[in-house]
């Protein structure tokens, strides 16, 4: 892509309203732009982060059988009066009325819509267990919404929905989706650590969260210091035995402010570290809540009916954006981890306008994309200190910088983004280092 002609509308200035640096970023480098409250425009570089954070969180619900659904953002009241919900969720709810003044809300979740769905198509045991997924926008009227798309009004989330035969089913699903979890946050560059935490509206009797530390996050928490370890996962075999993976993790202390246990900190003593962390993701486990009242049940193999047991597992997709630019970050901009970076290299043109300069970037830049890099190329027509300045605030993680003086002589600069690290090298070996591995 070329930058003459992308639309990336940067700010030099910082807004006023944002306090937190990942929405001063965001809003920056022209990511997003607020619509209301809570609510906003993706722009094409935003855009391709959600889409590359996408594509993490569905290969890794794929990998464990988890299929993917789309279901409506609008839902019909009815059903969320047959689960009981719809008078307790209360004002964070958006209640609408058609023209036919039937009411219907926009959803803040799904279990509902799902466990519907599961009802009217699923009779037999042999059907089970069967995992479902979806990545849809939510609606929550939040009191506070604030920290830009961290808790926004309306946001994009990750859902998955599990349906099964008995009690030691819905725990596999659970730990498949914990261990699935750690996966997942993982290829984002994350350490998001599992904490129990209370189950609030969405119900149930077992349930964590998965935490990013951040001194801007909104929970506060409490681990085992063990889990500051940049090391924590070597040695994990996601492969093997899943109980064993998910025990190896909640057998550490680790809570949300409101599961805090006095006594197993104290037993903790210097181990314990307090601090403040960024809500991921969160699961739940909660039995019969929604499939007893819906009717989710199956036959038997003996002709009996069971009622199936369900789970919910959420991953906050839009909130993830923000919550990477927190831990990835510096003065001059976003450090985008290569897994979820809008492009992987900016080529910097340092003298547009030069023909022999245009030629060789020209050159790099299309030896680059055939070699399937993405590559974000500077060809404006602008002063080097302000092309500097843009390509940190965006944070791709590799900088290739060319110049007329260096190009005489064949050399390029190549700078790491994450190490500040710049080198005066050869067009080739920038090529070959930056095409191979
Ligand atoms: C689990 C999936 C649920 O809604 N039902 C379906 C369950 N869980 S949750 O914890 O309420 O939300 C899941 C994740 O969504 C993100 N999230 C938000 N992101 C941005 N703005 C918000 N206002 C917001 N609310 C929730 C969080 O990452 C949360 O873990």
């Amino acid at each position: 892509m070329r930058l003459s002609r992308f639309f990336m509308p940067t700010m030099k200035e910082t807004p006023a309203d944002a306090q937190i640096a990942s929405h001063r970023l965001m809003l920056r480098a022209g990511m997003v732009r607020q619509s209301s409250a809570g609510i906003y425009s993706w722009l094409p570089l935003g855009l391709r982060v959600l889409k590359n954070i996408t594509r993490i969180v569905e290969e890794e619900q794929d990998a464990i059988g988890c299929q993917q659904v789309l279901m409506p953002t609008i839902q019909p009241a009815e059903l969320w009066r047959q689960s009981g919900r719809y008078d307790a969720y209360g004002p964070e709810m958006l209640r609408i009325t058609d023209r036919h003044d039937r009411d219907m809300l926009y959803g803040p979740t799904n279990e509902e819509q799902i466990t519907q769905i599961f009802a009217d198509a699923v009779r037999s045991y042999r059907d089970l267990p069967k995992m479902l997924y979806h990545i849809q926008w939510k609606f929550r009227d939040e009191v506070r919404p604030r920290f830009g798309v961290m808790r926004g009004r309306e946001f994009l989330m990750k859902d998955a929905y599990s349906f099964d035969l008995d009690y030691d089913g819905a725990r596999k699903s659970y730990q498949k989706h914990f261990v699935s979890y750690l996966k997942t946050y993982a290829r984002m560059g994350l350490k998001a650590i599992p904490m129990a935490a209370d189950t609030g509206p969405i119900g149930g009797d077992m349930s964590h969260e998965f935490l990013i530390l951040a001194d801007t996050g909104e929970s506060e928490i409490a681990c085992h210091k063990d889990f500051l370890d940049n090391n924590w996962l070597d040695g994990v075999d996601f492969d093997g035995d899943l109980s064993g993976v998910m025990d190896t993790f909640t057998g550490k202390y680790a809570a949300t402010d409101d599961k805090r246990d006095p006594a197993q900190e104290a037993a903790l003593g210097d181990d314990l570290i307090t601090a403040r962390g960024i809500e991921v993701g969160h699961i739940f486990y909660f039995g019969k809540k929604y499939s007893e009242p819906m009717g989710a049940k199956v036959t038997g193999p003996d002709g009996q009916e069971i009622v199936c047991e369900m789970g919910s597992y959420g991953i906050g997709v839009s909130r993830l954006v923000g919550a990477i630019i927190e831990a990835f970050h510096d003065d001059a901009g976003i450090i985008w981890p290569e897994a979820v970076a809008p492009f992987r290299v900016g080529l910097i043109n340092l003298r547009a306008g030069d023909a022999a300069c245009d030629q060789a970037c020209q050159e790099m830049y299309e030896q680059l994309m055939g070699a399937g890099q993405d590559v974000l190329y500077d060809d404006r027509d602008e002063r080097a200190g302000g092309k500097f300045a843009d390509m940190d605030l965006i944070g791709l993680p590799w900088q290739l910088i060319a110049g007329p003086r260096g190009l005489e002589k064949g050399m390029v600069e190549l700078k790491n983004r994450a190490t500040g690290e710049r080198v005066e090298i050869s067009r080739e070996s920038a090529l070959a280092r930056l095409t191979q591995g």
